[in-house]
């Protein structure tokens, strides 16, 4: 059982990793669209943090994803830049492992996600981070997911394991819990907040040190 995403949309469906959004094809770095991927393994609660950033719901009772879905979702940033999320939310089973390239190909982010409760979907996430680096475009922008926060007696990843792995593979780590809702708009924003970083470091560089510390980036500028 789980959470389904397969939510009617009405956005256009237009491929593509990070673009500028209905603009005509100008360049505004102030509308961005981006593409967006869940990996990880089955159950870890890749649908329900989506439907969770969605919807704002938590449906325990819903069906496991069959191959992928599609939702769409615009945030508004502080700087008053809005980021169109469209999303893939990938079925974690073996036997759709073989389409996840189809999703994850030209995406501008890759969501990865573990459940801090079950060690072997740690290494499954640490599976789908290497395809990524071997197979993925080389500036995708990771993010490394323990969900299921809420379960804390249950742990069994401890979340320094999870710092740890995303520090050394330059991501970005986060826990959440899409049962209480714990840390995932927290999780979208980040994600933006780094996506449009990146973008005002290459148009407007030298970049006020302080957007560049915003992002996570002061260390890979200092080499
Ligand atoms: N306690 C708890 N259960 C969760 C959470 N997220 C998902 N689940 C449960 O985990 C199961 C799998 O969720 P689902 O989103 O379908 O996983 P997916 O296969 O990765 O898409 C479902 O029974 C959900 O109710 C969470 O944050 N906390
Ligand atoms: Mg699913």
């Amino acid at each position: 059982m789980g959470c389904a995403s397969s939510i009617p949309d009405k956005s256009s469906g237009r491929s593509g990793g990070l673009n500028n959004l209905d603009n005509g094809g100008a360049p505004d770095a102030k509308n961005l669209r981006v593409k967006l991927v869940l990996l990880g393994d089955s159950g870890v609660g890749k649908s329900c943090i989506v439907l969770r950033f969605v919807r704002g719901q938590f449906d325990p009772t819903s069906k496991v994803t069959v191959g992928a879905s599609f939702l769409s979702q615009t945030i508004a940033l502080q700087d008053s830049t809005t980021v169109k999320f469209e999303i893939w939310d990938t079925a974690g089973q073996e036997r759709y492992a073989a389409l996840a390239p189809l999703y994850y190909r030209g995406a501008a982010v890759a969501v990865i996600v573990y459940d801090i409760t079950s060690p072997e979907s740690f290494t499954k996430a640490q599976y789908w981070v290497k395809e990524l680096q071997k197979h993925g475009s080389p500036d995708i922008v990771m993010a490394l997911v323990g969900n299921k926060a809420d379960l804390q007696d249950s742990r069994e990843v401890p979340a320094q394991d999870g710092i740890d792995y995303a520090e050394k593979n330059g991501m970005f780590f986060i826990e959440t819990s899409a049962k209480t809702a714990d840390n995932i708009n927290q999780l979208f924003e980040s994600v933006s907040v780094q996506l449009s970083c990146s973008r005002k470091l290459l148009s407007d560089f030298p970049v006020h040190p302080c957007l560049i510390h915003d992002c996570g980036l002061l260390k890979l500028l200092k080499y």
